[in-house]
Order: C-alpha cells, then sequence, then structure tokens
C-alpha cells in the first residue's frame, strides 16, 4: 500500500519521476532514513501549502515500527530465559492435556498460548512490576485464553501446586484452578476478568483513565504504574475492544499499553484472510492518537531487509494477505521458499542458499524476545500517549501436525504421542524423557537449576510476582442514618422525587469530612436529566488538562467546570464507557488500595440491559459502589416511549448474584438503603455492589415510620393498616411510584367497597427471594430440625387473607415470593413494550392503576359482584387485549 508511491494516472514523466526517487535512496543512503524523513516532511509541508495535497496513507510499510539499529538490545541470559519460556510453554500444554486425558468435558486452549508465550514471558522477566510497599504494581489484563501460560509460571514461582494445576477447571469442590481470570473464584490471583471478549480492551482503557484521575486528585501519589492489557486479534472485532481507544488517545493515557496479539486466526479461521489485521488495526489506532509499534517480523529478517534496496522484498511482503500468511506457517520452509520468495525470481535468489530448516527458523516478530522487548522498551519510555503493539505470531506456535497456524487450532486440546514428541523437540526440553513426555508429566525444574533462579532474581527485581490481587485496603467510617435526617423526615407539604431525594443524599456524603472525597459521581450526559447540573460548579468535572476555554456559562450559578481536580466523572453519551469507569472505582480498593464510592446514574433502560455483561464483569471483579437507575419504572417515565421505558431492569439485576438490588418509593427508604449499602461495603467490606431505582416523579415524602428500617432492608414493610381494630381482608404490597397506587387502592377499597386492607412496600422482591431461599437450602438439607422462616412469611404469615403486588416491573419481578406467600397471590405488572403517554393513562393500559388493585383486591376476596361494580365504576374494559399484545 504505502511503498509504491503510485498516483492514479500515467506517470508524465517518468525521468523526472526517477530522479526525485534515487535523490530520496541517495539520503537513505547517505544521512540514513531519519533524514530521509525530514526532507520529505518538509517537501509535504511546502506542498500543502501550495494547496498541493498528496494522498496520506495512515499505514506504514508492513515491517517493524522500530528499525534495528533503534531496538534497545534485551539484557540477561537469552538462553536461559529460553528454557524458562520453553518450561511454561510444556507446562500450559500440559495443563490442558492433562485435563483432557480423562475427559474432554473440562475444555481448555493450547493454541492461544502457545501463540503468546514470547510475549508474556518477555514481560514477566523484564517489565511487569509487582505489588510492593510502594504500590500495587502493573495491572495485567490477560488474554483470557491464555491462563494456561500464566499458570505455568505461577507454579514455578511456587504460587500455584501440581495439585490446583491438576484440577485446572474443575472449581467447584476440588479448588483447581479457574479456566480464564475469575476474581470471583480466585481472588487473590486474578484482577481482572477478561474472557467476555472485548470487555478486557475497554475495561483496562477506564482502569488507565481512573489511574490518571486518583493522581489527578492528589488521592494517590504518582508513580510509573502501568496497565498491560492483551488481547487477541479476532478480539478487536468486537465493537467494544475499539470503542473507547480514541478516549484512550484525547486523554493521552500513556500509562496504558495494548498488546494486540496477532495471530491472524480467531476461532473459525483467519481475521481477515483477504486482508491485514496489523495494517487495519494501526491505521485505526492511529487515528485515534495512539503510539503504534508493530513487530511483524523477527531477527532474522533483518539482514534480508537491510539489503532490500529495490524495496521487492518489503513489496511481496505488503502483497501477501492474511489468510496467505496463515498458510505459509501451517507447511514447511520448502513451501515459504516456493510460495513466498518464489513469486519473484530476484526474491528466491536471495535465499538460493538457504536452507529449508533456515527459511523455516524465519520468524515472526512476536516469537523474538530480542523484538519483543525493544518494542515494550519503547512503550513504557513513551509519553503522552498510550501504546499499542501490534505483534505478529503464529496461533497454535510449536503444536505442529497438531494445530500449528491450522483453522482447527483454536479448539485443539488433544495432542498425540508424536506431537507431543515434536513439541517437546522443538523446544529442545531434553530434559524430558520420552516416558515423560509420553505421560506428559509436569516439567519441574530443581530449586537450585539456574532457569530456577533467573525466574526468582528476574521476580525479586521487579518486586513481586503477579498477577496479584490485593484487598486489605482500610475500612472508611461512614455517616450514620442520622445524617439523612432531611430524607428521614419527609418533605413535609413539599413535592420531590426520590431522584431529588438522593441527589440532597449525595450532597451530605460529598461534604462528608470523612467519606466526601472517596465520592465519585459519574454521568453519561444526563445530569440535568436528574437535576444533578449543580455539581458541575461545586466538584468539577475531571479533566487532565483542565479547562482550556471560557464556558458559556461562565457567569452563571451552575457553569460547566472542567477541571485537573476534578471529582465528577462526565464520560459522554457512552454507557459501556461509564460502566468501565463505575467498575474502575468500584475496585479500587482492590487495585490501588483506595477505596473509593462511585456513584453512577443512568437512565435505567441503558443500565443493566445495555451493558448487562459489564455489569457481570463487575460481580466476578467484586465491584463495591452504587448503581442508580433513574427515571425508572414502564409507567413513571412516561414521555420517552418504547426505548426508553424500563420495566425489567429489577429482574436483569437479580440475575448477578452479588448485586444487592432495590425499588423504593420514598426517600426515607432510598436514605436507609445507601447508608446501609455504604456501611456493608465500606465498613463490613462485603463483595457487593447496590442497584437502587430511582424516579422522577414529584409526590408528597413521607417521614419514615418508627422501626421501619429492618423491613426496608429485608425488602418488605408496611406503611398502612386498617383504621381502628379490624383486621385486613387483603394485603397490598407495591413497590417504586405504584406503591402509591395501592396506598390509594387500599383507600379505595375501604371508601367504596368497605374492605378493610393494609399496604406494603416491598423494597426489593429480589431481596424477599433470595433471603427466603436461603431459609430453604437450609430446610432441605436439615430434615427433622425446626424449620426456618422467611422475612415474606414473618411479614404476611400472620392472616391468610390474599395478597397483591403491584409494581412498575414484569410480573415476573413480583412473582418472585409466590411461593411463600400465605394464601392466594395475584401479581399485577408492565409486562410489554413501554409507550409514551400520561402517567395515568400508561398505569391503566398496563393494568397497574388503583383501579385494577381494587379489582384484583376484590376478586381475591371472593367479592364478584363488587369486583363487576368496579369494573362499572372505573369504567374498565373487559375484551380488550393484553398489554402485551399491544
Ligand atoms: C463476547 C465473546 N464472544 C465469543 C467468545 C468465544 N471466543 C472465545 S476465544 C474466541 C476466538 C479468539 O480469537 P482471538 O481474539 O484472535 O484470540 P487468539 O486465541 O487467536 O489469541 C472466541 C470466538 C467469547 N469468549 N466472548
Ligand atoms: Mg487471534
Amino acid at each position: 500500500m504505502a511503498t509504491s508511491g503510485a498516483v492514479p494516472g500515467a506517470d508524465m514523466d517518468s525521468v523526472e519521476t526517477r530522479e526525485w526517487v534515487d535523490a530520496i535512496d541517495a539520503v537513505v543512503q547517505h544521512d540514513g532514513g531519519d533524514r530521509a524523513a525530514t526532507l520529505l516532511e518538509r517537501v509535504h509541508q511546502e506542498a500543502r501549502k501550495r494547496g498541493v495535497e498528496p494522498r496520506v496513507d495512515l499505514t506504514t510499510p508492513y515491517v517493524n515500527t522500530i528499525a534495528p539499529e533503534h531496538e534497545a538490545q534485551i539484557p540477561g541470559d537469552q538462553a536461559v530465559e529460553r528454557v524458562l519460556r520453553s518450561t511454561m510453554r510444556w507446562n500450559a500444554m500440559a495443563t490442558v492435556l492433562r485435563a483432557n486425558k480423562e475427559s474432554s468435558e473440562l475444555g481448555g486452549h493450547i493454541a492461544s498460548y502457545q501463540s503468546a508465550a514470547t510475549l508474556y514471558e518477555v514481560g514477566f522477566n523484564h517489565f511487569w512490576h509487582g505489588p510492593t510497599e510502594a504500590d500495587r504494581g502493573d495491572m495485567l489484563f490477560i488474554q483470557g485464553h491464555c491462563s494456561p501460560g500464566i499458570y505455568a509460571r505461577a507454579l514455578l514461582e511456587g504460587r500455584i501446586t501440581e495439585q490446583q494445576l491438576d484440577d485446572f477447571r474443575q472449581e467447584a469442590f476440588k479448588g483447581g484452578v479457574s479456566s480464564y481470570p475469575h476474581p470471583w473464584l480466585m481472588p487473590d490471583f486474578w484482577q481482572f476478568p477478561t474472557v467476555s471478549m472485548g470487555l478486557g480492551p475497554l475495561m483496562s482503557i477506564y482502569q488507565a483513565r481512573f489511574t490518571k484521575y486518583l493522581q489527578g486528585r492528589g488521592l494517590e501519589q504518582p508513580n510509573d504504574r502501568k496497565v498491560w492489557a492483551f488481547m487477541g486479534d479476532g478480539e478487536m472485532d468486537e465493537p467494544e475492544s475499539l470503542g473507547a481507544i480514541s478516549m484512550a488517545g484525547r486523554e493521552r493515557l500513556d500509562n496504558l499499553i495494548f498488546v494486540v496479539n496477532c495471530n491472524l486466526q480467531r476461532l473459525d479461521g483467519p481475521v481477515r484472510g483477504n486482508g491485514k489485521i496489523i495494517q487495519e488495526l494501526e491505521m485505526i489506532f492511529r487515528g485515534a492518537g495512539w503510539n503504534v509499534l508493530k513487530v511483524v517480523w523477527g531477527s532474522g529478517w533483518d539482514q534480508l531487509l537491510a539489503e532490500d534496496h529495490d524495496g521487492l522484498l518489503k513489496r511481496r511482503m505488503e502483497e501477501v494477505v492474511d489468510g496467505e500468511y496463515q498458510t505459509l506457517k501451517s507447511r514447511d520452509g520448502a513451501y515459504v521458499r516456493e510460495h513466498f520468495f518464489g513469486k519473484y525470481p530476484e526474491l528466491l535468489a536471495r535465499v538460493a542458499d538457504w536452507s529449508d530448516d533456515e527459511i523455516w527458523a524465519l520468524q515472526r516478530g512476536g516469537h523474538d524476545p530480542q523484538k519483543v522487548y525493544a518494542a515494550y522498551h519503547a512503550a513504557v519510555e513513551h509519553t503522552g500517549q498510550p501504546t499499542v503493539i501490534l505483534a505478529k505470531t503464529v496461533k497454535g506456535y510449536g503444536m505442529g501436525a497438531a494445530g500449528e497456524g491450522q483453522n482447527i487450532t483454536h479448539q485443539q486440546k488433544k495432542m498425540d504421542e508424536d506431537a507431543v514428541l515434536a513439541f517437546r523437540d522443538r523446544f529442545d526440553l531434553d530434559q524430558i524423557s520420552d516416558e515423560a513426555a509420553r505421560s506428559i508429566e509436569w516439567l519441574r525444574p530443581a530449586e537450585d537449576a539456574p532457569e530456577m533462579q533467573y525466574l526468582r532474581a528476574r521476580r525479586t527485581e521487579l518486586g513481586s510476582s503477579l498477577p496479584k490481587r490485593v484487598a486489605d485496603a482500610p475500612k472508611l467510617e461512614v455517616p450514620a442514618l442520622e445524617a439523612f435526617s432531611a430524607q428521614l423526615e419527609g418533605s413535609g407539604e413539599r413535592e420531590g422525587s426520590t431522584t431529588m431525594a438522593f441527589v440532597r443524599m449525595l450532597g451530605t456524603l460529598l461534604r462528608d469530612k470523612k467519606i466526601g472525597e472517596r465520592i465519585v459521581p459519574i454521568v453519561p450526559d444526563e445530569s440535568r436529566t436528574f437535576g444533578m447540573e449543580g455539581l458541575f460548579r461545586q466538584l468539577g468535572i475531571f479533566s487532565q488538562v483542565g479547562q482550556l476555554y471560557q464556558p458559556e456559562d461562565a457567569g452563571q450559578l451552575m457553569f460547566y467546570r472542567e477541571d485537573r481536580g476534578g471529582q465528577m466523572l462526565q464520560e459522554g453519551i457512552n454507557e459501556p464507557g461509564a460502566m468501565s469507569s463505575w467498575a474502575a472505582a468500584a475496585t479500587s480498593y482492590a487495585n490501588h488500595g483506595i477505596p473509593m464510592v462511585p456513584f453512577y446514574i443512568y437512565y435505567s433502560m441503558f443500565g443493566h440491559q445495555r451493558v448487562g455483561d459489564i455489569a457481570w464483569a463487575a460481580g466476578d471483579q467484586r465491584s463495591r459502589g452504587f448503581l442508580l437507575g433513574a427515571t425508572s419504572g414502564r409507567t413513571t417515565l412516561n414521555g420517552e416511549g418504547l426505548q426508553h421505558q424500563d420495566g425489567h431492569s429489577h429482574i436483569l439485576a437479580s440475575v448477578i448474584p452479588n448485586c444487592v438490588s432495590y425499588d423504593p418509593t420514598y426517600g426515607y427508604e432510598v436514605a436507609v438503603i445507601v447508608q446501609r449499602g455504604l456501611e456493608r461495603m465500606l465498613v463490613d467490606q462485603e463483595d457487593v455492589y447496590y442497584y437502587v431505582t430511582l424516579m422522577n416523579e414529584n409526590y408528597v415524602q413521607p417521614a419514615m415510620p418508627k422501626g421501619a428500617e429492618e423491613g426496608i432492608l429485608r425488602g418488605l414493610h408496611r406503611v398502612a393498616k386498617p383504621a381502628g381494630k379490624a383486621k385486613p381482608k387483603v394485603r397490598l404490597l407495591g413497590s417504586g411510584t405504584i406503591l402509591r397506587e395501592v396506598e390509594a387502592a387500599a383507600a379505595l377499597l375501604a371508601d367504596e367497597f368497605d374492605v378493610a386492607s393494609e399496604a406494603w412496600s416491598a423494597t426489593s422482591f429480589t431481596e424477599l427471594r433470595r433471603e427466603a431461599m436461603e431459609a430453604e437450602r437450609w430446610n432441605l438439607l436439615h430434615p427433622g430440625e425446626e424449620r426456618r422462616g422467611n422475612w415474606v412469611e414473618e411479614c404476611l404469615g400472620s392472616s391468610a387473607a390474599p395478597v397483591i403486588a403491584a409494581t412498575d416491573y414484569i410480573r415476573a419481578y413480583a412473582d418472585q415470593i409466590r411461593e411463600w406467600v400465605p394464601g392466594a397471590y395475584t401479581t399485577l405488572g408492565t409486562d410489554g413494550f413501554g409507550r409514551s403517554d400520561y402517567r395515568k393513562a400508561l398505569r391503566r393500559f398496563f393494568e397497574v392503576d388503583r383501579h385494577f388493585v381494587v379489582l384484583a383486591a376484590l376478586r381475591a376476596i371472593g367479592d364478584d359482584a363488587g369486583a363487576k361494580r368496579a369494573i362499572e365504576l372505573y369504567d374498565i374494559d373487559q375484551e380488550t387485549a393484553a398489554p402485551w399484545h399491544r
């Protein structure tokens, strides 16, 4: 692409063209490439001044970015490093082969790590700092399918046992190491879950940015910690992988290094059979402001390239597409001679006196420690930009006939004896006998073997072992519930929403002497929607460059203020980014040793539904923080139509085991929930995070009934009883804004139908279910012992009067507790697509309004005459289609 210099149309004057080309050739010969580049840049500038715009290639030639003469030389003992690397290769392969000897049920991957071994080992031996007294070291996002190689090293470093490796992927009972990086399963080891493709790249960017945030705010001292994120070339097709790279470029995250393992293959076959993934990615990252380092060829090519004066070799390198490169590496030296060099007789002549084996030994850059070292060195030295290293490798390197460069290699978890022996020989592992190789024994060098001494010395020099997750963050003191007296006492006559109540609470927290500075408000371009624009001026929006312009609204009270020390994170219209930002803050207690309290507030519909996989990863990652699903409820955010109106985020939240979720109605409930959440996460240090829905509907916020706290937290508390001594004939449950319909229904039942009822606020059907499930499991396992009850029974068990539940969510939400509700249980909910209208109309449409609650109550108590009267009185259409059909 880049080298031909061809222009559209014919060459008007080929002699003149030749002169120019010769001139540049002469400069390169005599003064070097840098001088030539300077001259060309000058010429380019002059041309532009004259209105001549030469076509610019965003790609560079298909060779290494760093010229051999500019490479930093790899220090240390390369022979010993090779032994170490080969040992890791063997044990990584053995991990999968041993696990699959008995059964292929357990799975595992060999080919990914074999392609990446050099990329990891150069990092481990020379670059990656482990946690020390000073800081928590570099943060590694490992390609999930490479975990066997990381375990292989951990075995040699004495961090895990052979038994744990033997039990690879047997995580249920045996304590085997986890298939992929999972902090949930290995909390002292893995920091970042990565194996859902695309999340690693995205989340690593926000991790790097969050480090800048902590430093910008003076909470962490500036340090050399880097985020190293490894990813597959196939993985780069995930929108999440590339979606935030322009942010990283814009924010100049020079503490971030991407290493894309370009083995040219994904699961099914080539990543870009008909193109070149490295060139494509170079162009994209360069455009996004990254420092791009291509590591295409190993040192064996250096001489050939140096002597490539006519550019023919580069041309050949350029014209071969990835599908062809893959085929070349799946064959042998003779094939490469014929099909790569053989295209041009001149090229073929250059390797005429090379043996086929010598040709075969020409490596790709990602397998050459020297080239990888040079790139890593340049990356860590580079300032002002993030760096991406595009390292060309071979998938299944060393697997030979069992999978090297083959389309099937990704899932290859078996190798026959010949392949295993060939693998041993390929990496000169003579210490493994034929018999040991056949039975795939672990390779355990003696503790005093040179390679073991070397390994320990390197890690000592670099601080300690990694990856390592340290979760010993200090506890923080959180404000007592009384701090939120404004919410607990209610709003008097004034009307307000729970969003407003929350924003006021946030204000209280921000002013708190103990944890105020730890609060991280995060918004995806919705501050004004939630009445949070006051925080712009008060806290400032974090920006590494401060504010380089005079904001339009500078004279106003709540002007748009960006600041180097800003506390607020405004992530733009970018929920996946904001969620990743939140996860970085929510794991700061572990990854930085600095507990932070992120509050990420967004349209609830664009939460779990939009970024569910990140919410799941955040659970795996043991996040601690608050998600606020604002404008929630299918009928409460009434004016925004089908795509905005959330009637199921509570169901989605409920499936994440450590996500604690609530749908409160009143400000005092929000206060109790948030205060307890702070205690659980910051004092008790539980690895849970909270999802709380908030609404924009204004109503009078009552004071908290005495002693309501326990019920609020467990999920159910009574808000209204029948007058006098009357026993309720029916119990009404509601959550979110629909509780108010329920309360109104209670009044209608009493006034119009003479039915006594009581009303309950169900702050969390999910928490109620979880508690009851727990008790039920205990009961199952303890026959003959006294049965354990649960909060649902405790609240509702005193009578068999029917129970009605109505919420702004689909029926499945309230149905969660059906098993434990005594007597008849009717649920009303908002199943179906949302739509825009008045709230009143929507509540009628979805059949969750007070009239439907009344109807359901009358039917439940068997008062059919009353029910008929209600249908007539409230003008209910009996024959209309259900809302989920409309
Ligand atoms: C979101 C998601 N989709 C699909 C997969 C299944 N998957 C796992 S690895 C893989 C291929 C990976 O190819 P590449 O990224 O090139 O990595 P390599 O193993 O080649 O280094 C696929 C499709 C996944 N883990 N996550
Ligand atoms: Mg790949």
